[in-house]
């Protein structure tokens, strides 16, 4: 079984986990509650809340797994912890991480502190990752280019730790 798996949870997850599809030896996965845009992921194992607890049997003892979503829609918010706690009971290193609205985004970023309390009680370790930070470091991207550049960037980050073997904490 593998010893690492990357489960992208609702829009931002899922768009960030496309980036890793080349990636060897790793369990890719994909929930969401909008089974349309589940019907598209190729070479995906995909899940809905129907399903989520078969996702326990996809991590074996002693692996790695990370959880990917953006704070602030309904299905990552709700259920990116969620899955975490299914899975925390087994032995699997949960790495959790999560982008932060933008500051316009005001109903959004008043989910986060609430978020972050609930994943860290199911998770080893919590990145979080800034949008609003796109706004100053691209500022001539359309929102989606801001997006495509920076989960690249941090998938490229991510594919890194992962052929160290997950060696110590993630770097923040
Ligand atoms: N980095 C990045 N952030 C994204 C992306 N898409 C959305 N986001 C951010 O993530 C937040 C949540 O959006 P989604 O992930 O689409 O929401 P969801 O979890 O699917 O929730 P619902 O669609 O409401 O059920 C947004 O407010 C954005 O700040 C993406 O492709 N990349
Ligand atoms: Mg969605």
């Amino acid at each position: 079984m593998n010893k690492i798996t990357i489960i992208g949870v609702g829009g931002a997850g899922i768009n960030t986990i496309l980036n890793l599809k080349k990636l060897k030896n790793c369990n890719l996965l994909a929930f969401n509650t909008d089974k349309e845009r589940l019907k598209s992921l190729k070479n995906i194992k995909t899940f809905t809340p129907e399903t989520i607890d078969l996702i326990k049997k996809e991590v074996s003892d002693g692996s790695t797994t990370f959880i990917l979503n953006g704070i602030g829609g309904k299905t990552g918010t709700i259920y990116a912890p969620k899955i975490a706690s299914i899975i925390n009971k087994t032995s699997t290193k949960v790495i959790a991480i999560s982008t932060t609205p933008f500051n316009l985004e005001k109903k959004r970023v008043e989910k986060v502190d609430d978020f972050i309390k609930e994943m860290k009680k199911h998770s080893n370790q919590l990145i979080l990752r800034s949008n609003q930070e796109l706004v100053t470091k691209y500022p001539n991207y359309s929102m989606k280019e801001a997006f495509e550049t920076a989960d690249k960037e941090f998938s490229d980050k991510l594919k890194l730790f992962i052929s160290n073997e997950c060696k110590g904490n993630f770097p923040n």
